[in-house]
């Protein structure tokens, strides 16, 4: 090589270097950006701040992102060269093929379990997998702790991103703090009693939603995991009447938490459930009813069979009553029109005027 060629060759060489460098330094620069971007996201806004429940909010969130994080790596790499096999997963069935668990659901259990036991020796703790197949214990007046360590497994398993952790904090035996963290989707949904529903720290209300009925409405409601005939021609039967009534659209994404996330975000307009055995448990409930009220929402349980009357002789909904978490069934709308006539239409009352 000539000395001029060799001059050439060390200036492009120096400019390679300098390129590479720069590109490096723009990716680090973009990945801690994404970062920064990301954990801002998930502050607590501060409207909750000044709530009482705040240090209890500080770990939920904590351990919800955690646990969501314990998540991550198989659902984006499911399906992929990189995924291990299923046997990863550690599935354990429960009452049936349909209704399982895996070993990371309950690794997220322990997780938060420890952790709140620790912070909070004298609360109780109510969780889906240490519950199994048993009645879920009752609520006290204790501060209660109710968390589903992994809200939609199903979603999971099958690496589709709609799947949460849900905790969910209760006093004298109400619910009065959602902490619901949806993994894959990046999205921290808040609530305090009082104190408004939150996504990602933007406030999130059904305001807009006062004027919908239910033919322009999108409803949401999941199959569970019973197969019996009766519960699927139950379930079949609500959702034919939907149809032949006439709305914008059904839906089952197959968590029941997200589900209540996003009626209270206006994603949905209705979900229901409990028209056979596929009714949720307290855990499927707990957080997602806080972020549901605090955003405008309407929830009673569909058959009406709450603690106290929650729907009049008309079938009305009482606007002072309460939902039981421990209820069989659940609906939940943008305003009272669409729970009103989404409820006479699934269940077959009135249907004519519904
Ligand atoms: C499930 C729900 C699902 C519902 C099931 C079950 P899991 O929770 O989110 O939508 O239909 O009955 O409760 O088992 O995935 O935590």
């Amino acid at each position: 090589m000539s000395p001029s060629q060799q001059s050439h060759s060390n200036v492009t060489s120096s400019i390679i270097a300098v390129i590479a460098a720069s590109c490096g330094w723009i990716l680090r620069e973009k990945y801690e950006q994404q970062k920064r971007s990301r954990n801002s996201k998930y502050e607590i806004p501060n409207d909750l701040q000044s709530g009482d429940h705040i240090e209890e909010m500080k770990l939920a969130v904590k351990l919800a992102i955690q646990a969501g994080g314990n998540m991550i790596e198989y659902l984006e790499q499911k399906g992929t060269d990189a995924e291990n096999g299923e046997s990863t997963l550690g599935i354990s069935s429960k009452s049936n093929d349909a209704d399982f668990c895996t070993a990371i659901d309950i690794q997220n259990e322990d997780l938060v379990t420890k952790a709140l036991s620790s912070t909070f020796p004298t609360h109780q703790i109510i969780g889906e997998e240490s519950t199994g197949t048993d009645k879920p214990a009752p609520l006290t007046n204790e501060p209660t702790w109710i968390i589903d360590p992994i809200d939609g497994t199903t979603n999971f398993a099958a690496g589709c991103p709609l799947t949460c952790v849900s905790i969910g904090y209760c006093i004298k035996g109400e619910p009065v703090m959602g902490v619901v963290f949806s993994p894959k989707t990046e999205e921290l949904y808040l609530a305090m009693n009082g104190k408004g529903a939150y996504r990602n720290g933007e406030r999130i209300s059904v305001n807009s939603c006062q004027s919908k009925t239910l033919s322009n409405s999108v409803v949401c409601f999941e199959f569970g995991s019973s197969r019996a005939k009766e519960g699927v021609d139950k379930m079949m039967g609500a959702a034919k009447r939907l149809l032949m009534h006439g709305c914008r659209s059904t839906r089952s994404y197959g968590s029941g938490v997200l589900d209540l996330c996003y009626v209270a975000s206006t994603r949905l307009d209705v979900v229901y459930t409990g028209m056979y055995e596929e009714g949720w448990k307290p855990w499927d409930y707990c957080a997602g009813m806080v972020i549901a009220e605090e955003a405008g929402c309407i929830i009673r349980s569909l058959k009406g069979d709450g603690k106290v009357k929650e729907f009049d002789d008309e079938r009305k909904v009482i606007l002072d009553s309460k939902f039981d978490i421990y209820s069989d069934s659940m609906i939940c709308g943008v305003n009272t029109t669409v729970v009103e006539q989404c409820r006479n239409v699934v269940l077959g009352i009135h249907h004519n005027q519904a």
